[in-house]
């Protein structure tokens, strides 16, 4: 093993002494003087918290800086809607942009404190399902290191994403609570509050456009801010969430009569609006609350934002010249409706005016094209909760289609399907619509998913205004899913091809002539390795399972979804144990499937999926036949820290969706961008990495996106797929007979049987071209030089999905704001 690979973090010299002493003495001072405690009894918690505040200090002094800054400047400010940000742990990536690493590691050394064993305390912000919120957190790194003014909007939830256990195979759901320890980062601003009204009944203010809602019910909005600091402290964000309170929150005259819950309804259900996330992915929950989150929270945004730029600009007819406002998917789409009333109701603009003020500050990101996955809303759930909204929703929708009627006449036999509301499930609001006509752009998430956009769930409103729609690939931040998460392998490239590579990743590039050097292999190959024995002992923790890190690492973590695909991927691991059974001693390549992921608590075929996962790893784990070729382990509670451990561990990365269905995925760039080789469909930012790794490099199998739509149109019967594919009939069988579910032999009948009846996903359609990737995949591994070189030449090749391109490609053909950093990746 070479010594100078196993490094920690990328930085420069030792830290000063006088640095080293000063943070001793803040630590110190934030203990006893912010939390009472004398070090004498501290515990661990107390340290972390102690620490935090400490940098914290240190990350306001930025903060402050970069808000001043623009300010000062008069710069256009962004504001991104979302109703998710999954933070993770913020600890180490502060430190790490601070460079305070090494620094916070000798300080707490001194008192006694092991940095490693206080960085693992801090619970997971975990205010977001998947993807999309995981992406708004990568954003406000970018915007923060790139210096682009931005400030992140959502909403406080008390409970996070539920928490997993697996038990006995099962997932079982249990509430989150990140906040029962406080929350350190956080600043709350009492003074930062504005009522949000619901219901009761509009009045037309007589001569004008005007009306006057008078709403049934008000709740108080009430912010809380957080820092996000960039890379080296350049600059910071803001993320400023909402919490729900009550007007009044105790009504003394009932509590007096002796109606103690009475007293506290008004309180309960103010509250519950910032209680939970909904812990929905791609299919929406069309629950009245979730309406009432979505509204909520964006009419807290904008009436604070108009605020803002009023006591800056004065004008508000300046508003598109310094304020873009970012729709994170649908989910705050009623922005388009608010922002109107706001214009028109209390500032008095007339309705063309506050539109075209609108439709210039507006613009919107959509996440998904799966048709159950796009929000809709009763037009009579909308009235009620909304009457003032719903109004201008018609009133948006009638011009919009009179000026379809005059513009094309070809157009008007589309009128149904360009309206706002969809006649045919009993009116509903069409959100995706609003964002669209409301919007100034509409962009897509990667090169396909914004074709496909154009081509179908938008074509007829691409029609209308062919300009609209633009893509934007996602992208993530390197500071977290590489120096944060492989602080090795990011000291090895800064060894081997400069240190600026951490403030300009895009010379990643210069690796690539590395790429067949033996010597550099063998490093790269060690780091992994060390990565590998680091997960292998979680895995001994969590699961009490031995792995060997000599194995194949092949992992697949996400929420657990059909269209994912995670059921294709274990009916091919026991296609794979099958053939290791029949012929044990083949040279097999040796491999750990690594699972992680939770499904919606009422997607009850994917928490059959978690079972079936879980009854095969207990089969394959327990026999000796397979012993040191296979073993299949499901990790609990997937979460982005998890992520931090698995991805920087694993040699082989499954993106295997369904074509057309997995708009990006940003879990398929952090694995890359660690030197992990993907095997996958031609779906989402798949495309784009084999673009710049080129096919050598990626194991990608299955239908095109044009084959599984023709496929569908036409489907072949089920029984000639299993026929003509081998293997599949018995894994199937095996399965759907109870060979993994001894106890509870009818256990997957159901999902046999549903697949056998309809191959919507194409598992079976593309079962055999996946199991001839995963061949060639072994067959790779086998030939050591050849994988390294494959590994060694994506991480080369990836920097180009940094959040910092995609956030400076926003800035500049949506939001029109230049960014500090124009640097092309
Ligand atoms: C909507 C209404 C009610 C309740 C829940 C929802 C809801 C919540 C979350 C609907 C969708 C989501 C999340 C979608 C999501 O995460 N999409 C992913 O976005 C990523 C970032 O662009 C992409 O990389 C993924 O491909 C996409 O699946």
């Amino acid at each position: 093993m070479n010594d100078q690979t196993i490094d920690t973090a990328p930085r420069a010299a030792a830290p000063a002494e006088s640095e080293v002493a000063q943070l001793v003495s803040e630590i110190t001072k934030r203990l006893t003087y912010s939390l009472g405690k004398d070090p004498s009894v501290a515990q661990n918690h107390d340290w972390l918290t102690a620490s935090i505040l400490a940098l914290r200090d240190r990350i306001i002094d930025v903060w402050r800086r970069s808000t001043k800054e623009s300010y000062a400047h008069g710069r256009k400010r962004v504001y991104y809607l979302s109703l998710e940000f999954l933070i993770g742990r913020s600890f180490a990536d502060a430190l790490s942009n601070l460079q305070m690493t090494e620094t916070m590691r000798q300080a707490l050394a001194r008192l006694g404190v092991d940095l490693d064993a206080i960085e693992p305390i801090e619970p997971d912000a975990a205010l977001g399902n998947g993807g999309l919120g995981r992406l708004a957190a990568c954003y406000m790194e970018s915007t923060a290191t790139t210096g682009v003014p931005c400030l992140g909007y959502g909403i406080r939830y008390d409970h996070g994403l539920f928490k997993q256990q697996i038990i006995d195979g099962h997932q079982v759901e249990s509430p989150e609570d990140w906040l029962s320890f406080r929350n350190p980062w956080e600043f709350e601003r009492r003074e930062s509050a504005y009522q949000i009204g619901f219901g009761g009944s509009c009045a037309a203010v007589n001569g004008s456009a005007q009306v006057n809602w008078t709403p049934g019910e008000r709740v108080f909005a009430v912010a809380y801010d957080t820092p996000v600091i960039g890379w080296r402290g350049s600059g910071a964000s803001t993320l400023r969430l909402w919490r729900a309170q009550a007007v009044h929150p105790l009504h003394l005259e009932m509590f007096n009569t002796g109606d103690h819950m009475g007293a506290l309804t008004e309180r309960y259900r103010a509250e519950a609006i910032s209680n939970v996330l909904y812990p929905s992915d791609t299919s929406p929950a069309g629950q009245e609350l979730r309406l009432r989150q979505e509204y909520f929270f964006t009419s807290a945004s904008l009436q604070d934002l108009l605020r803002r730029h009023l006591k800056q600009f004065k004008d508000v007819r300046l508003l598109p010249d310094k304020v873009a406002i970012q729709l994170n998917d649908t989910h705050p789409a009623l922005a388009v409706a608010e922002l109107m009333r706001l214009l028109i109701d209390d500032h008095q603009l007339d309705w063309s005016e506050a539109w075209s003020i609108t439709t210039g500050a507006i613009s919107y990101t959509n996440h998904t094209l799966l048709p159950e996955a796009l929000e809709t809303w009763p037009v009579s759930l909308i009235e009620r909760l909304l009457p003032r909204h719903m109004q201008i929703i018609f009133a948006i929708n009638a011009q919009f289609l009179d000026l379809v009627r005059r513009s094309d006449e070809h157009h008007a036999a589309d009128l149904a399907s360009l309206s706002l509301i969809d006649e045919q499930n009993g009116r509903r609001v069409r959100m995706s619509h609003l964002a669209f006509v409301g919007s100034h752009t509409v962009n897509g998430v990667s090169a396909l998913h914004t074709n496909l956009m154009r081509q179908t769930v938008f074509a007829p409103l691409h029609k209308i205004y062919p300009q609209r729609i633009t893509n934007v690939t996602n992208g993530i931040t390197p500071r977290r899913w590489l120096f944060g998460a492989n602080p090795k392998l990011t000291a090895l490239l800064s060894d081997v091809i400069g240190e600026d590579v951490t403030d300009d990743i895009s010379r990643l590039s210069k690796a690539l002539p590395h790429a067949r050097d033996a010597a550099f292999q063998e490093r790269f190959a060690d780091i992994r390795r060390l990565n590998k024995e680091r997960l292998a002992r979680t895995i001994k923790q969590e699961l009490g399972l031995t792995v060997d890190p000599t194995m194949l690492f092949d992992a697949q973590i996400k929420r657990i979804h059909e269209y994912k695909r995670q059921f294709l991927n274990i009916l091919e691991t026991i296609a794979l144990y099958d053939a290791i059974r029949a012929e044990p001693y083949r040279d097999w390549t040796p491999r750990l499937k690594i699972f992680a992921g939770k499904a919606a608590s009422t997607y009850h075929s994917a928490k059959l999926i978690i079972n079936l996962i879980n009854d095969v790893a207990s089969v394959v784990n327990n026999d000796i036949t397979t012993r040191d070729r296979l073993k299949v382990v499901f990790l609990p509670n997937y979460n982005v820290s998890l992520a931090e451990l698995v991805i920087p561990a694993s040699d082989l990365s499954e993106q295997i969706s369904t074509a057309g269905m997995e708009a990006s995925g940003t879990g398929n760039m952090k694995f890359a961008l660690n030197g992990a080789v993907t095997i996958g469909t031609l779906d989402g930012a798949n495309v784009e990495i084999r673009e710049r790794v080129g096919e050598d490099n990626i194991f990608v199998f299955g239908k095109t996106s044009a084959e599984v739509a023709r496929e569908r149109e036409a489907p072949r019967a089920t029984e000639e797929v299993i026929a003509e594919t081998p293997y599949l009939a018995d894994v199937l069988e095996a399965v759907a007979t109870g060979a993994f579910s001894p106890t509870d032999r009818n256990r997957y009948a159901g999902l046999i049987a549903d697949l056998r009846r309809d191959d919507r996903f194409m598992v079976l359609n593309d079962f055999r071209s996946y199991r001839d990737a995963q061949r060639r995949v072994s067959e790779r591994w086998l030939d050591r030089r050849a994988w390294w070189e494959t590994s060694i030449t994506n991480t080369a090749h990836c920097s180009w999905f940094s959040s910092d391109r995609a956030v400076g490609e926003y800035a500049e053909r949506i939001w029109r704001i230049p960014s500090r950093e124009a640097k092309p990746a």
